[in-house]
Formats: C-alpha cells, sequence, structure tokens
C-alpha cells in the first residue's frame, strides 16, 4: 500500500527579535511563525514554516488565520492522500480553495521534507539539483534611528557577515527618509551596496521625488515603492530612472510576473515561497522572469530556519541571483528552535546538507516558545 498523509499539526511559535525591526506599516518586535508537522503512514515527518510580519499588517494572511485555515480547510483536503504526488496535491488545494499562499506554502515546504527524508535527497537534489551551495545574503537596516543603522552595518561588514545592506523606508516623510538614507550610504561609502525598501508607502509623484534623490544619493536598487497593484505606475518608475526598480508585492506568481514584463517592466523580482504558495509556485515565477531578462532575487517574508532553509533549497537551484538574497530571517530572532542553526558564514549562508530540507527541530526549544 502507497504512503499516505496521517496527521498534520498546525503550532504557533513566537519568537522575540534581536531589536525593533522597523518597517513603513508595522514595527516588529517578535515574529510569529506557524510551524506545520505532518505525519505519514510510513513514520516520516515533515517540516514546514508559513510566516508573516506584523499579523495582519503585511498582508491578508496573519498567523492566526494561517492555522486557522490549514486547520479547517486545507489539512482535511490532504489526510488519507497518497504522500508523494505533490504536484497532484498541490493541484487539488487550488481547485478546492482560494489563496492563502502562505498556509500552501507550509504545507507544500513539509510535503517537500518528508519525501527528501523517505528517499535520502535533500529538497534541492529532489528539484533536481543544486547549482550554488553558497548563497550571499544581505542585512536589513531597520533599527528606526541613522546612527544605530551605521553603527550596525559597519559591525556586519568587519564580521564579513553581510556586505549588502537594504534600508526599510516609508514611515517618515519623503525627504526625513531620503536624509536618513543618504547618510547611511554617505557613511558606508563603496565598502557596501545599499538598497531601500519602501513596502509601498508613496504614492506615483512622491516616488519620482523620493527615487530621483536616492538615485543621486548612488542606491543601487529601489524595492516596491508604490502600491502592489499599481503595475502601470512600476513600468513607469522602471523606465523613467537608471536605478533599477525591484518588484515585491507587486508580483506575487507567474502571472504577475508575465503581466509586469508584457508590460514593459525592467528591473528585478523579489522572489518569496510564501507569496507564490511554495517552492514549485515560486520557480514558476523565477522561470518567466529569466526568460524575460528580469533580475532575480531571494526574498523573504522573514521566516525562521525551516522557511528560510526551504527558500534556500529552492534558489539553489536557481543560477547565482542578480541581486543576491536577503535569508537572513533567523539572525533578527533571538533564538531558535531547530538543533543546528542555519550556517552563516562570508556574507552569506551554506546550503543546509542532508535529506529534506536538512534539519532537525529542538523540542525544548520549540516547547518553550510555543504560544498556549
Ligand atoms: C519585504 O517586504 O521585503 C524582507 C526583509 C525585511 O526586513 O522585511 C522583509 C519584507
Ligand atoms: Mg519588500
Amino acid at each position: 500500500m502507497s504512503t499516505v498523509i496521517q496527521h498534520i499539526e498546525t503550532l504557533l511559535v513566537d519568537l522575540p527579535t534581536i531589536r525593533p525591526h522597523k518597517l513603513s506599516m508595522t514595527t516588529m518586535a517578535c515574529q510569529t511563525m506557524v510551524i506545520v508537522r505532518m505525519r505519514h503512514s510510513d513514520g516520516i515527518e515533515g517540516l514546514g514554516e508559513g510566516t508573516t510580519i506584523g499579523g495582519l499588517a503585511y498582508g491578508p494572511e496573519s498567523p492566526e488565520s494561517i492555522k486557522r485555515n490549514i486547520d479547517t480547510y486545507l489539512a482535511p483536503l490532504l489526510i488519507g492522500q497518497p504522500s508523494s504526488n505533490i504536484h497532484a496535491l498541490r493541484a487539488r488545494l487550488n481547485r478546492y480553495t482560494r489563496g492563502n499562499m502562505i498556509a500552501k506554502s507550509a504545507l507544500e515546504t513539509a510535503l517537500l521534507d518528508a519525501q527528501g527524508k523517505r528517499l535520502d535527497l535533500s529538497v534541492a537534489e529532489l528539484l533536481g539539483g543544486a547549482r550554488q551551495e553558497h548563497l550571499s545574503v544581505l542585512w536589513t537596516l531597520a533599527s528606526g534611528d541613522t546612527a544605530k543603522d551605521i553603527d550596525e552595518a559597519l559591525l556586519r561588514l568587519e564580521q564579513r557577515r553581510h556586505g549588502d545592506f537594504k534600508l526599510k523606508i516609508g514611515a517618515n516623510p519623503v525627504d526625513q527618509d531620503v536624509r536618513h538614507v543618504a547618510a547611511i550610504k554617505e557613511a558606508l561609502g563603496e565598502r557596501a551596496s545599499v538598497r531601500v525598501d519602501v513596502n509601498q508607502a508613496w504614492d506615483e509623484s512622491s516616488a519620482v521625488r523620493g527615487i530621483q534623490a536616492l538615485q543621486d544619493a548612488g542606491i543601487e536598487l529601489v524595492e516596491q515603492p508604490i502600491p502592489a497593484r499599481e503595475h502601470a505606475g512600476l513600468i513607469r518608475l522602471a523606465n523613467r530612472f537608471n536605478v533599477p526598480m525591484l518588484a515585491d508585492e507587486a508580483v506575487q506568481n507567474a502571472r504577475d510576473g508575465l503581466d509586469l514584463v508584457c508590460g514593459g517592466f525592467s528591473g528585478a523580482f523579489a522572489l518569496k515561497i510564501a507569496k507564490s504558495g511554495g517552492i514549485s509556485g515560486v520557480l514558476e515565477l523565477a522561470h518567466v522572469a529569466q526568460a524575460a531578462g528580469v533580475g532575480l532575487y531571494g526574498g523573504t517574508l522573514l521566516e525562521g530556519s525551516i522557511g528560510t532553509a526551504a527558500s534556500l533549497h529552492a534558489w539553489a537551484t536557481l543560477p547565482e541571483m542578480a541581486w543576491g538574497t536577503e535569508m537572513f530571517g533567523p539572525l533578527l530572532l533571538k533564538d531558535d528552535i531547530v538543533v543546528k542553526p542555519l550556517n552563516y558564514t562570508e556574507f552569506g549562508v551554506a546550503l543546509p546538507q542532508g535529506p529534506g530540507l536538512g534539519l532537525t527541530l529542538d523540542e525544548d526549544k520549540l516547547a518553550h516558545y510555543l504560544r498556549q
């Protein structure tokens, strides 16, 4: 008899951050992860993670909705189904349920982790093999204080932990944000690349003013300056400035990617497994980008080690990304729930080795941070 999915457990895990993380729409002091434990009839357990930023501040799914919708709607569609055909299971979820991409991503990760453990292959090997074993990782400066951000960047450079920095802006008036960014770029000079993420906070005319000043200050990349749905505006900005635009919230999946490139977008796409419903969906988007000559960037919703490792296995199957990755989520957290944390070294991170994701849960830590 073939192996079937037997039981799916979802756990809310709250981990404090090492410092407040200030974005245009929220300030985080804690990250909540939804951890999926999926047990199969052969005794194998697959792990997955569904994580967003700031409750409902970032997108339409909250940690609580991710848990509730998996428990109530998604898990019952999977229980009793054969474990191994991940394409069929993905199609089944998408046939009977809409949206909930973070929840679906967590489930697909758990399926791939289990399948890798079953076949004694890493997730990257299951996907056809890794083309890279070490991926570059930037750091986000978002303390809300210019001097603290500069000190943090200098320390990361000295530690050889990160060589590229992304600044979260959009919470303050445009001119104040631009002064903050320019001061950091001036302090770091040619030693580091500095990018910004506006997280949709500007309208198009503010964006024109802000981006001109950022370009003059030597900023290398401008992420999601205007609201996600304004594809035409993002295309206009991409065509107007030399500094490239990075589409993030605007590009959730391959269909969004196709719309943007057909409309004349150039620049780069932020790939996130959480936006695209998992690894299969995000790789579809990556392939659209590659066909269109749009640059790739490995994005995060600030997942912990499980979600970060799943993303790394996906990115490892692609050629080196033009804009690197931001897979630093575990480093923003005070602690970890896996036995052997990811290995951050030499301005990047090593692809975890071993079957599946290559991670083992630390049951004591998990119990400690579990929401009661
Ligand atoms: C985002 O919008 O890119 C990624 C890094 C970070 O600090 O926040 C995220 C979300
Ligand atoms: Mg972003």
